[in-house]
């Protein structure tokens, strides 16, 4: 339709507005996370971002849901995890070959990935969903990149692990990182219906919502 009166302008402006100040990303404290006793320190972080927790269960995840919430059968995203296993081993003056026995990036993602679903039922997981402002990336942020010792001190993973893609490799195991995070819209979409398909996804005012986001002047 097309936009030809101020009406629809402020109309399709105020949706805008209201589609960002209601992004919704899915985040999970992984079971490193919740039998380190993080779990009130982890939502701590993101709700004193601003970001508001709209949903949020403990559960022991089955194999068959972590090998949905991981797209396995997707063999990009596979190869790309072999991919990030090789990164960094120059700088250590390895090849994957040698540390790893091969430097063939789909076969090191599949091993990456039996670990990585030994590690995400290796105890109960705390999975949410979190709203807000810029929710996707915000929550990335206070995550910090995948690597814990590449992490900055400051976000969760920097914070509070400290783990090597070559040491967690080397012992046939997934790195621990402890926190879980979408990575961009489409993600966060799947993870959302994944894990509270069906669910009530609550819908609530926080009182700071008052000063952070209204004119005070
Ligand atoms: P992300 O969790 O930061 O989004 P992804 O690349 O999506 O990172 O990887 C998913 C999870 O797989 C990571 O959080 C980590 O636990 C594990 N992982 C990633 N790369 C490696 C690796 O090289 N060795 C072992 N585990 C890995
Ligand atoms: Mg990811």
């Amino acid at each position: 339709m097309a936009k030809n009166t101020t009406k629809d302008y402020d109309a399709e402006l105020n949706k805008t507005v209201f589609n960002i100040k209601h992004q919704r990303t899915f985040c999970m404290i992984k079971p490193d996370g919740v039998m380190r006793g993080l779990i009130g320190e982890i939502i701590r972080r993101i709700e004193k971002a601003g970001l508001k927790v709209v949903a949020m269960k403990m559960m022991l995840p089955t194999e068959d849901l972590i090998k949905k919430h991981y797209p396995t059968s997707d063999a990009a995203w596979v190869a790309r995890l072999g991919s990030k296993a090789k990164k960094g081993l120059a700088d250590l003056s390895l090849t994957a070959k040698d540390t790893y026995g091969t430097d063939d990036e789909k076969l090191l993602g599949e091993n990456v990935l039996k670990g990585l679903i030994q590690y995400m039922q290796s105890g109960p997981v705390v999975a949410m969903v979190v709203e807000g402002i810029q929710a996707i990336n915000m929550v990335r942020k206070l995550a910090g990149p995948t690597l814990p010792f590449m992490a900055e001190m400051g976000t969760i993973r920097g914070d509070f692990s400290v783990d090597s893609p070559v040491v967690a490799n080397v012992e046939g195991r997934s790195i621990h990182n402890l926190f879980h995070a979408s990575e961009n819209p489409v993600e966060a979409e799947n993870e959302i219906k994944l894990w509270f398909g069906g669910e009530i996804i609550c819908d609530y005012s926080l009182g700071s919502d008052d000063i952070m986001y209204c004119k005070h002047y």
